[in-house]
């Protein structure tokens, strides 16, 4: 009787059925530290920062949850993508690092322990792939590729530079603390839009030497043209899920009209990995407390952090 109980919980799916066992990101194993990887998945349960609505923190076991579909098949089978017509992240060691384990109200300790667990995956030699969380932590993600000269890219409806707020650490100011701290080369906002911007923020950033493509811009700009905005070199790739359209991703806290949609969005990362090198990258601010039906936001989470995995990994 005792050869059907799993002994490790965690044991690489079978092939078969993406609902048996513990969820990890897309059914990969669970990281063994000692063990060499080429990408390791961190959750990061946070959301103290957020100023609307909240729920970020079940946004790692959301998209570890929805990222299952992926887990039909053995990792060596995987993924055809029958959309490109390719083999993707074939032969890729990925891992689920599991999540940063975070105090209620210790902002400091949490952000130290975020930058931490980041710095650990770097010096494994592996791609961290976080999941939020609100966007208040990708600062302290950040933080731990200093000295490495990264081009910084933030997909977001909103500039994530406040200057409103008496905290410096919302999830509306992660860019302008990665301005201030030189931890990046240049930065690039894309898919700004919307009212709840603050005129004086967008104006200030794009003084301060970042690039902003609105939404309406990358929709109505031709692809190729996009490209002499990414110089070569190293990239941070940040993602704020409601950069895309509510009617794909209504799950997140402060929802905005006329976003992008998903082949979009994998057309313009593709565009950068084809300039540069993903050094790491996350997905931010999904909220499955407001989801809609289908938990479709998380889905879509999920299935950008595999064409995420793919830039960095192909
Ligand atoms: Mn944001």
């Amino acid at each position: 009787m005792e050869k059907f109980v799993q002994n490790n919980p965690f044991a690489q799916p079978s092939g078969t059925s993406p609902y048996v066992g513990i969820a990890t990101f897309a059914g990969y194993p669970f990281w063994d530290i000692q063990s060499r990887a080429d990408a390791a998945i961190l959750g990061v349960p946070y959301d103290e920062g957020c100023s609307n609505k909240p729920g970020t923190r079940f946004g790692p076991r959301s998209i570890r949850q929805a990222s299952m579909l992926y887990a039909y098949e053995g990792v060596e089978e995987r993924f055809y993508d029958a959309d490109r017509r390719k083999w993707i992240l074939r032969g890729k060691n990925i891992v689920d690092a599991g999540d940063v384990d975070i105090e209620p109200l210790c902002r400091e300790r949490n952000f130290d322990a975020i930058t931490g667990a980041v710095s650990a995956i770097l010096n494994k030699g592996a791609v961290p792939a976080v999941l939020g969380g609100d966007h208040s932590i990708t600062y302290p993600v950040v933080k731990a590729f200093s000295g490495r000269k990264i081009h910084y890219v933030h997909f977001d409806t909103h500039v994530d530079c406040d200057r409103i707020f008496k905290s410096e650490y919302t999830h509306g100011s992660p860019v302008a603390r990665i301005l201030e701290d030189g931890l990046a080369e240049s930065i690039t906002l894309l898919g700004i839009r919307g009212l709840a911007n603050s005129g004086n923020d967008v104006e200030w950033i794009q003084q301060q030497g970042a690039k902003i493509v609105t939404a309406r811009e990358l929709k109505q700009t031709r692809l190729e043209s996009l490209a002499e905005l990414f110089a070569e070199g190293d990239y941070y790739i940040s993602v704020d899920i409601d950069v895309f359209d509510p009617t794909a991703a209504p799950g997140t806290g402060t929802p905005e009209p006329g976003g992008l949609l998903f082949p979009e969005f994998s057309d313009l990362i593709y565009l950068i990995a084809r300039r540069g090198n993903i050094l790491g990258f996350d997905i931010m601010e999904v909220n499955p407390q407001v989801d809609g039906p289908g938990d479709i936001t998380s889905h879509l989470a999920s299935r950008c952090v595999i064409e995420l995995l793919s830039c960095a990994l192909d």
